[in-house]
């Protein structure tokens, strides 16, 4: 039997997370606005991670490595957890911006996303 198919994203994030734990996180959140980042960062174990493994997942979350993670990533950031992972709701996502988007440059700084992490 041939291994699963993982995307770049996956792997990378397979290897700073337990891939039943994203699954299991995925599916408490599978419902369109049910979505809680401090839940989610909780279940998949990123927030007891420290600051190098959450800059890791960082990098692979900044898909167009621009340093930020901007609205349109924001939108698909659970595909970077699993390629099977929804699309956040235009309302989610802006929830998300406005909680870690702490200087308001509209964009989601590595920094930011490490506090937001660990809040
Ligand atoms: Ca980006
Ligand atoms: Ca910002």
């Amino acid at each position: 039997m041939n291994p699963p198919h993982y995307t770049a994203a996956e792997m990378a994030m397979n290897s700073i997370l337990n891939a039943a734990d994203i699954k299991k996180a995925l599916e408490a959140f599978a419902a369109a606005d049910s979505f809680d980042h401090k839940k989610f960062f909780e279940m998949v174990g990123l927030k007891a991670k420290s600051a190098e493994d959450v800059k890791k997942a960082f990098l692979v979350l900044d898909a167009d490595a621009s340093g930020f993670i901007e609205e349109e990533e924001l939108k698909f950031v659970l595909k970077g957890f699993a390629s099977d992972g929804r699309d956040l709701t235009d309302k989610e996502t802006k929830a998300f911006l406005n909680e870690a988007d702490k200087d308001g440059d509209g964009m989601i700084g590595i920094d930011e996303f490490v506090a937001l992490v660990h809040e």
